[in-house]
């Protein structure tokens, strides 16, 4: 078996046991293209187990998220179908191992968009429809203790998304301006405008073109893409319902069970 297998069977098991691991990189070195490669083997086997990818996501690309985490750049994954959560279906917390939430600006491709060379202008220019969306995390890590390559290889901590119910057209609309506010219980959490994801969410989907372009990949029509939590993550637990409400957007409310 080798290190790329081993450490994809890990972190698959993990899901399945819903039981968090020591980092990778605590035992063998993992340096960033082999946590690609890993990351590549673990969306295979969902694939493979019939669940087709729908899309990417990027993560740790505001600052309050970098802090958060301790690591200081953006990164990826890929969304699987298992992954999408219709809105306001109830998330049943023991279906993931640690799941924590954050607002994110999401994107539906009308066109295909790959090159070395994509701009935001070209990503709104290939945006069907943009939507305020909640990102469900859960890292297979115990307590989101993990390195940038061993995150990188555990999919971006992908587990679960949400888009909202109001699908808008990114044009005339400032994505930068675009403020969210977000709640738990009721209570205000955290505050937030779109130019805290890499200064604009367009910009940081045109950097995830360039990245994956490097690899000889890049993003379909169809796909929906999000572009990064603008605020630190919050855990949920049993009970809690969290609501992220979008200038623009409209609002997206995720019940906890
Ligand atoms: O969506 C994200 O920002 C995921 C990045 C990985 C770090 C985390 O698990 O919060
Ligand atoms: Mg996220």
């Amino acid at each position: 078996m080798t290190a790329v297998s081993e450490f994809a069977d890990k972190l698959l098991d993990a899901v399945k046991v819903r039981q968090g691991l020591a980092p990778l990189s605590d035992t063998m070195d993992l340096d960033e293209a082999t946590a690609l490669d890993v990351q590549q083997a673990v969306v295979q086997a969902r694939v493979d187990a019939g669940f087709p990818i729908v899309g990417a996501k990027l993560g740790l690309t505001s600052k309050a998220k970098q802090q958060q985490m301790s690591v200081d750049r953006p990164l990826y994954g890929w969304l699987t179908s298992d992954m999408q959560i219709d809105v306001a279906v109830p998330v049943v917390c023991s279906d993931y191992i640690q799941p924590r939430v954050e607002p994110e600006i999401a994107f539906l491709l009308g066109r295909d968009l790959e090159g070395k060379t994509v701009t935001a202008a070209q990503v709104l220019a290939a945006t069907e429809a943009c939507f305020g969306a909640i990102d469900v995390l859960d890292s297979r890590y115990t307590g989101y203790k993990f390195t940038f390559n061993d995150v990188t290889a555990d999919n971006a901590s992908s587990a679960g998304f949400v888009l909202g119910g109001t699908a808008v057209d990114p044009y005339g609309l400032d994505l930068r301006l675009t403020g969210c506010v977000l709640e738990k219980n009721g209570e205000l959490v955290h505050t937030a405008a779109g130019a805290s994801v890499m200064g604009h969410p367009a910009a940081a989907v045109a950097w995830l073109v360039r990245k994956l372009a490097e690899r000889g990949q890049g993003l379909q029509a169809g796909h929906v893409v999000m572009a990064g939590g603008m605020t630190e993550a919050v855990t949920v637990a049993p009970g809690d319902t969290v609501v992220a409400r979008f200038a623009h957007l409209g609002t997206v409310e995720i019940p906890f069970r």
